[in-house]
């Protein structure tokens, strides 16, 4: 296996390849890093106008009446709108991306703090802002649900009574796995261990919030909407669907994005406000959101309460694992996750280990708080699976007394076994895990970390080493059993070379800062031979790119790129039947040399790329049966998802004063399958561990228990900085995807993914002294403080 280990970039080791894969700088960055990206809020219409929502300040309440006249009479304001004037219009409700219906703005009641309940569109942000105060409205204050363990309770109040038929707050059941053959494996077992474990709620916070710009011009009937969206071709669709709209006339266009992680999958109601507010106004109206309505009203993650058993040998080989799970999916569900998949691949919670036998079952509640559910670098609900896996794995390792390392590796699926059928029924592409393992430990030191640790603790000093090795399922995926809301999940791709061989490829997914536009010109590059310098990427535009479901789950580079890999080679093919043409020799007497065809035995006697595109457009006959121009399009269909895989360690060191945790040292090793460009990679994964220990130390939306959001901002909703992260040692392994046209797995959620469970572990083995076996996250000092003291105190 290929492998290696990466510190920090150096601009010395930048590759800057012509052609291919390598570690080429990004295209987009003399533009973003220069202030001259062009982001939403950048937009600016003639005579645009403005839109702010009034936004509920109780968790649950009925609304008995608005007054909107003080605010209609305030000068420069064109309109105000409520739920009643959109109930009017059929437009009051709209489908959220998992089936149920989401309030755009509250008719009967609102059910979470910071819920839409009317909008005032004015001549400019501070008239339209200072009119919501205007804005009277009388409110019936009913008892919220916060804690999803009452949910359930028969006397706990319905939040969906709008739902036909709702007397209760239960939102789905879902089961897999097998459960007797689960149980007869712990009931024969000789150590069974069981573990609650929380994964608290928490936001994506991207540096840009969320909004939109609408443009409705109503003599040619056509909507042109910019907007902050992950997914510009399937929101435009839903966009028909809910109003009504022709979808040729609606142009959904998404710039740069400052960031998504998940927070930009779901259809929020201030879009389609600012879509009605352009076709009541006839003008252009923008909104843009602050960032207390971004933390309190959209899409969170995570928000699972988990039970997690796991069933072993004395000697530690691993039998089954089972799981319980309650999750809190806030007032509506509005979870991004295909269809099929009520909880996401949450599936994937037998980890990275060969079992005998795995169960889980879940039950998603209803609560008042926001909806979301499936957000912020989740790949579909896997942060929480690995989560669960890791840390009950590392439990048992505390029973078993055996090295948690030790204990993985005795335990991992075997190279011989791929394609491996877990035991919830999922296809693990590929994989080879102990390689990845090992070159975690030997550039960690890690034999010399535990005798550190052991002469550390000696002293009474508080030092702990935590390991975890994931594995994701990314590249949603499969046609046939892959949907959101009844679109399958495959991508598009259109590829143009023009006469004097410059390229445009064109996609149907969306860059939130991966570096698409470097990417997936390299991987065009490496197919055909034109520099990537050469290759235009164009997205974000659904008038100019082919149909597509978008960028989440880390799919891009398993859909969308193998798409732009096989439409660089329908092209090939093409130029292929003009190069023999050219040559006189037939096809078969060619080789490929990237960038040009060449007479084989004869390499002096050849034409390039370039030379064809002049002649695939000029004048002169072609080959029988070939037509002008040098261009292909394709729709690719995966045929399974990728299993990327990584093994990450951490080493901390706890102030026993202050209970302070100090990440001193994080190793990440990454096997993404074929790396197209190591220094996007690095960059990403850069990103997903500092996103890790913001989780596992820092961040979470906490609820008082009137339903208020505490962590309406950034002074309260804790992120990292430079400050909190150490120096990241990053290592890779390669194991290409078997199905995937180039190998390449995703590798944009990984680390998000895959160093909280590493985090906690190291904290938890920092505390081992004290006889602590878990403390849930975010382990604040205040929660460190707890756990040693052995008061676990509620999430
Ligand atoms: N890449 C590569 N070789 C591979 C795999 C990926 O060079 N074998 C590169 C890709 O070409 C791409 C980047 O790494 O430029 C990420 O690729 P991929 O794993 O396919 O993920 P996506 O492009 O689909 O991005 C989505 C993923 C998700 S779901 C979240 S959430 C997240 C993440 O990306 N949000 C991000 N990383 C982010 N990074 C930034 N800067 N901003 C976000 O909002
Ligand atoms: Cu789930 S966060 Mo990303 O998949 O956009």
């Amino acid at each position: 296996a290929v492998q290696g280990s990466e510190r920090l970039t150096t601009f010395e080791d930048n590759d800057q390849k012509p052609v291919g894969h390598g570690r080429m700088l990004r295209k987009e960055d003399p533009r973003l890093v220069r202030g001259r990206g062009r982001f939403t809020d950048d937009i600016q219409l003639p005579g645009m106008l403005h839109l702010a929502i009034l936004r509920s300040p109780f968790a649950h309440a009925r609304i008995v009446g608005i007054d909107t006249s003080a605010a209609a009479a305030l000068p420069r304001v064109r309109a105000v709108v409520t739920g009643a004037d959109l109930a009017a219009q059929g437009l009051a409700w709209m489908p959220t991306l998992s089936g149920d219906v989401q309030a755009v703005l509250a008719t009967d009641k609102v059910r979470f703090q910071g819920q839409e309940v009317a909008f005032v569109v004015a001549e400019d942000r501070y008239t339209a802002r200072d009119a919501l105060e205007l804005i009277d409205v009388e409110y019936d204050v009913l008892e919220p649900v916060i804690d999803a363990r009452r949910a359930l309770a028969p006397d706990a109040p319905v939040i969906r009574d709008d739902l036909d038929g709702k007397t209760n707050n239960h939102c789905f059941d879902w089961e897999t796995g097998d459960k007797d053959a689960t149980e007869a494996v712990f009931a024969a077992a000789d150590v069974v261990v069981r573990q609650d474990i929380v994964y608290p709620r928490v936001h994506p916070a991207p540096m840009e919030t969320c909004g939109a710009v609408a443009d409705f011009d109503a003599v040619e009937g056509r909507l042109k909407l910019w907007s902050t969206t992950q997914a510009p071709h399937a929101h435009r669709t839903l966009y028909a669907i809910v109003a009504g709209l022709p979808e040729h006339k609606i142009q959904v266009i998404s710039p740069d994005l400052g960031g998504g992680f998940g927070n930009k999958v779901p259809i929020y109601p201030g879009y389609v406000c600012a879509i009605v507010a352009s076709i009541v106004t006839g003008k252009p109206v923008k909104w843009m959101e602050d960032r207390s309505e971004n933390l309190i009203s959209t899409g969170f993650a995570r928000d699972y309460i988990m039970r997690g058993e796991i069933a072993a040998t004395r000697d530690g080989r691993i039998l089954g694992i089972r799981t319980d799970v309650l999750a809190d999916h806030g007032a509506f569900n509005g979870t991004a996750a295909p269809v099929k998949y009520p909880a996401g691949f949450f599936g994937v919670f037998t980890g990275s280990y060969d079992i005998e036998a795995a169960y889980c079952s879940m039950t998603a509640v209803y609560t008042n708080k926001a909806p979301g559910g499936v957000a912020y670098a989740c790949s579909f609900r896997i942060t929480e699976a690995v989560y669960l896996v890791e840390r009950i794995v590392d439990c048992l390792a505390a029973e078993l007394g055996m090295d948690p390392a030790e204990l993985r590796l005795k335990n991992f699926i075997r190279p011989e076994q791929f394609p491996y059928t877990t035991k919830t029924g999922w296809v693990y592409d590929s994989g080879d895990y102990e390689p990845t393992m090992r070159l975690a430990m030997d550039l960690a030191g890690y034999a010399e970390l535990r005798k550190e640790q052991e002469a550390k603790r000696a002293n009474g000093e508080l030092m702990g080493i935590g390991i975890a090795f994931f594995t994701e399922a990314v590249g949603a995926g499969p046609r046939k059993d892959m949907d959101i809301l009844g679109l399958g999940m495959a991508d598009g791709c259109e590829l143009r070379v023009h006469p004097t061989g410059k390229a445009v490829v064109r996609l149907s997914v969306q860059s939130q800062g991966q570096g698409h536009e470097t990417t997936f010109a390299q991987i065009v590059a490496e197919e055909i031979g034109i520099p990537p310098a050469d290759i235009d990427v164009v997205h974000g535009d659904t008038d100019n790119t082919p149909f597509g479901l978008g960028t989440y789950g880390s799919r891009s580079t398993p859909v969308s790129g193998a798409a732009a890999a096989l439409v660089a080679r329908k092209v090939r093919d093409k130029a292929r039947l003009i190069a023999s043409a050219m040559l006189e020799v037939s096809v078969a007497d060619l080789d490929w040399e990237k960038g040009r065809f060449q007479v084989k035995g004869d390499p002096g006697k050849s034409v390039t790329i370039q030379d064809i595109a002049m002649r695939a457009h000029g004048a002169g006959d072609l080959p029988d049966g070939v037509e002008g121009g040098l261009e292909a399009q394709i729709c690719y269909n995966p045929s399974n998802l990728t299993y990327p895989h990584g093994a990450y360690i951490c080493v901390v060191d706890i102030d026993p004063g202050t209970c302070e945790v100090k990440v001193r040292r994080f190793i990440a090793v990454d096997d993404c399958g074929t790396r197209i460009n190591p220094m996007i990679i690095e960059g990403q994964v850069h990103g997903g561990l500092t996103d890790g220990v913001g989780m596992a130390l820092m961040e979470m939306i906490a609820f008082d228990e009137d339903g208020n959001c505490l962590g309406a901002s950034l002074m309260d909703y804790l992120i990292p900085t430079a400050l909190e992260v150490p120096d990241w040692e990053t290592g890779f392994t390669v194991t290409p995807s078997p199905h995937h046209p180039i190998g390449a797995k995703g590798v944009g959620e990984s680390a998000t993914v895959g160093s909280p469970p590493a985090i906690v572990n190291a904290v938890v083995d920092a505390l081992a002294p004290y006889g602590v076996r878990h403390a849930d996250m975010p382990l604040t000092p205040s929660r460190v403080w707890d756990a040693m003291r052995g008061a676990p105190r509620p999430p």
